[in-house]
């Protein structure tokens, strides 16, 4: 049989590596790191191998599947044909919608659909005929304080800058573990090496984390802090800039305005007053302030941990007014703005917040979407406008949002649910019909998403490595027909099926290099990539702002230093705060079922400070019961003195006990979920962003 290379950019983290695939046949000989990509460099983690055995997994759905109930009373998977069950889904869909309006039917969809490109393109193909104000999506147990934060300052929810790491000298980093999670809202494949790079450079980085994760330890310095006071950490830092007169906005200032304003604000937000909240003194909060702000190009970076916390829009608003404040934003070395090829935040919506509530917690919409941590809520609570049929893509909201057992019961009440995936799991186990897309390696790619966030500019488009099989449909073919059936029912004009590939094209020409002939052909003639050149800088005429300016002192973040304030008077009486956990073998809920990753010891462990074990009664490999306000879980605990006494931690992802899934290697690493313990109702109620981190929780011997 001959041996044929492909060449392919990896989907599956925001790393977005290039690979070099052999094939033979229907086979995968080898998947490899593409060095002659010029962003990742060769760079590769164990999770691409396992493209193979996600495209080879008898567990993948290949033709659509419908629930029947067998004789003894039990849930059965039938498989049905393309027609049956797109027909079936959109008359269900239409008919909901008929009797009670579009708001009864609920959207979530899952991180996996931004790394996609097909449902990005598609999507609204679907959607643009279920204008429901209940959509939800992962953004909101995730970065939603990037956006809104990027919003307020840039006047777009796209515009926010990645660290420049290759030409810092100051690396603040704040809950973020790239060496697990390859990088976040920051595209930075190889980030080890360049981590390495920038302190071999005699360049400083700086973690703070409660746990000593992999990238504290290759840190320069790392400090423990408390979860979720991070917010006066940053306080204490700009507090020290403000008070030292150690800013300096350079070209910035001829186009921002309110930093002093900010500075009258937050004069109780002492280091002191930090130091007493955070664990970290003020003497090493004052010194790092006075290093960041004498570096020559420092840039503060704060990513998952510091955003699904009950302060993340302000940790959020605080990074940015850090480096703008000493004049980080825009310059090499600093807080950059990539130039996407085909640029996204030419085409869609800049966002906007608040514009309408959830119906039963009032709880805030961010770009038209509302917080995934009332979504139970809403198809639970009967009344006008509650959601009785919901449609999940890319998603396992059962496991990724904050009280998944509730939303795991709230899902049994539903008319209908569809989702559109390629597994049987703990979320699409309650649909009705499920909708398997073609495996990643059947479809073309090309990134829309993470460009955006990259540490360079490049682009990349990639052909199909194997043929569509017969019978299959892609993610945007599925979106496509299954939005024009509804139109059909609804009258109302349906979309001709225009590939994702000739959209990218259209951008592509469109786009900032377009000028310079790129085009999808020119893309396909490199299939390793075209390298754009460095970031650049280029404010004011970037922002989205109406003026072009940057307004720093937000009236939303200021009057939310008041709840931070009154929140730190009280003593905290929680015994233990829960954190969560990445590894460099998983990702989030849907990789489990590779037995290439999962081998080895189990992962789903609770981390725990030895010395907190020996308070509580806890044996080392000795189980505890872990319980929080909705409810308790018992897990195996694991010694280790990375974690700050406490603070417990506990990956999410995990929980694959529940009846009736199909993931065979993922029920033998069960493990249990940490979202049955984190609460649908802690979060940052200023974005509406769902606190998975920084749970108040107790520990007892099981
Ligand atoms: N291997 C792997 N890679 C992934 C993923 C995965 O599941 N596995 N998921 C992908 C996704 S969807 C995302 S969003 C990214 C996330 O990318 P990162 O943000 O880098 O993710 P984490 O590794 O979760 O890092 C969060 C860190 O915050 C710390 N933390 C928790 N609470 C606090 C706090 O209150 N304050 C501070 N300062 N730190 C805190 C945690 O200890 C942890 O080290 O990773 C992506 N990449
Ligand atoms: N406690 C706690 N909770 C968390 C987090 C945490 O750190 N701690 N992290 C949060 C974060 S950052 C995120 S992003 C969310 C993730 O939350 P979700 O996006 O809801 O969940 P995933 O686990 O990413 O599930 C992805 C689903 O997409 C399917 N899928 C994979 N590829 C494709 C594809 O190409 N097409 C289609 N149609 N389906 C596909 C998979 O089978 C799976 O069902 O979890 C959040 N929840
Ligand atoms: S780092 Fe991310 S993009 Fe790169 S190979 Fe691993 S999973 Fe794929
Ligand atoms: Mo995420």
């Amino acid at each position: 049989m001959t041996r044929k290379t492909h060449y392919r950019a990896c989907h599956l983290c925001e790393a977005i590596c290039g690979l070099v695939i052999e094939t033979e046949g229907a086979d995968i000989v080898s998947i490899k790191g593409d060095k002659a990509d010029p962003l990742s460099r060769g760079h590769i983690c164990p999770k691409a191998i396992a493209l193979k055995d996600l495209h080879t997994d008898p567990d993948r759905l290949r033709a659509p599947v419908k629930r029947v109930r067998n004789d003894i009373g039990e849930d059965e998977w039938q498989e049905i044909s393309w027609d049956e069950a797109l027909d079936t889904t959109a008359t269900r869909l239409a008919h909901i919608i008929a009797e009670h309006g579009v708001n009864a039917v609920g959207i979530y969809m899952g991180n996996p659909s931004v790394h996609n490109y097909g449902m990005m393109t598609h999507q609204g193909n679907l959607f643009q005929h279920i204008r429901s104000n209940n959509r939800f999506s992962a953004t909101s147990v995730d970065q939603l304080p990037h956006h809104l934060t990027s919003l307020w300052l840039y006047g777009y929810k796209l515009l926010i800058p990645v660290p420049d790491v290759d030409n810092t000298d100051y690396l603040l980093m704040l809950g973020a573990n790239p060496l697990a999670s390859n990088g976040s809202i920051w595209t930075v494949p190889d980030v080890k090496k360049r981590l390495k790079a920038l302190t071999a450079r005699d360049g400083k980085l700086v973690v703070v984390d409660p746990r000593k994760t992999e990238t504290a330890g290759i840190a320069s310095e790392h400090f423990f802090i408390r979860p979720g006071t991070d917010a006066l950490f940053l306080l204490a830092l700009l507090h020290t800039l403000f008070t030292e007169n150690l800013t300096d906005p350079g070209e910035l200032t001829a186009f921002t305005s309110g930093l002093d304003e900010v500075a009258a604000a937050i004069a109780a937000f002492t280091p002191e007053f930090a130091a007493a909240h955070t664990g970290i003194e003020a003497e090493a909060i004052r010194r790092t302030a006075r290093e960041f702000a004498a570096a020559d190009k420092a840039v503060c970076y704060g990513r998952m941990g510091v955003s699904t916390q009950a302060y993340g829009a302000l940790c959020q608003w605080l990074i940015q007014l850090i480096n703008i404040a000493t004049g980080n934003l825009d310059r090499p070395g600093g807080s950059m703005f990539a130039s996407p090829a085909v640029d996204t935040t030419k085409t869609s919506s800049p966002g906007g917040h608040g514009r309408h509530l959830s119906r039963v917690r009032s709880l805030p919409e961010f770009d038209r979407e509302l917080p995934a941590a009332c979504l139970a809520e809403e198809i639970s609570t009967p009344g006008e406008g509650q959601i009785r049929a919901l449609f999940t893509g890319a998603g396992n909201p059962v496991l990724s949002t904050p009280n998944g057992r509730q939303l795991d019961s709230a899902m049994e009440t539903l008319e209908f649910m569809v989702s559109l995936d390629p597994y049987i799991n703990e979320t699409t186990r309650h649909a009705d019909i499920i909708l398997p897309p073609t495996s990643p390696l059947e479809h073309d790619q090309y990134d829309i998403s993470f460009h955006l966030f990259a540490v360079r500019n490049t682009a990349r488009y990639n052909e199909a490595v194997f043929d569509k099989p017969a019978n299959s449909l892609h993610d945007w073919e599925i979106f496509n027909q299954l939005g024009n059936r509804l139109a059909k029912l609804l009258d109302k004009p349906e979309q001709p099926p225009v590939a994702p590939h000739e959209i990218i094209d259209m951008g592509l020409q469109m786009g900032a290099h377009g000028a310079q002939g790129l085009s999808l052909e020119k893309l396909r003639q490199h299939p390793s990539g075209i390298d754009l050149g460095p970031l650049q800088s280029q404010l004011p005429a970037r922002l989205a702002t109406p003026q072009k300016t940057i307004q720093c002192d937000i009236p939303q973040a200021m009057a939310d230093l008041h709840r931070l304030f009154e929140e730190f008077q009280q003593p905290d009486t929680s015994e233990f705060r829960l954190i969560g956990r990445r590894h460099v073998r998983s990702n989030n809920s849907w990789m489990h079922n590779y037995h290439r990753l999962m081998k080895g010891r189990d992962r789903c462990t609770l981390m725990m400070h030895p010395e907190d074990m020996v308070s509580q009664g806890i044996a080392p490999g000795a189980r505890a019961t872990l319980s929080s306000r909705v409810g308790s879980l018992s897990v195996e605990v694991e010694p280790s003195d990375e974690m700050m006494p406490g603070v417990v931690s506990l990956p999410h992802g995990f929980g694959h006990t529940r009846k009736g899934i199909r993931l065979q290697t993922a029920v033998t690493h069960a493990g249990v979920s940490c979202n049955d313990v984190t609460d649908e109702h802690y979060l940052d109620v200023l974005s509406g962003n769902a606190a998975v981190n920084g749970v108040p929780v107790t520990v007892r011997p099981a």
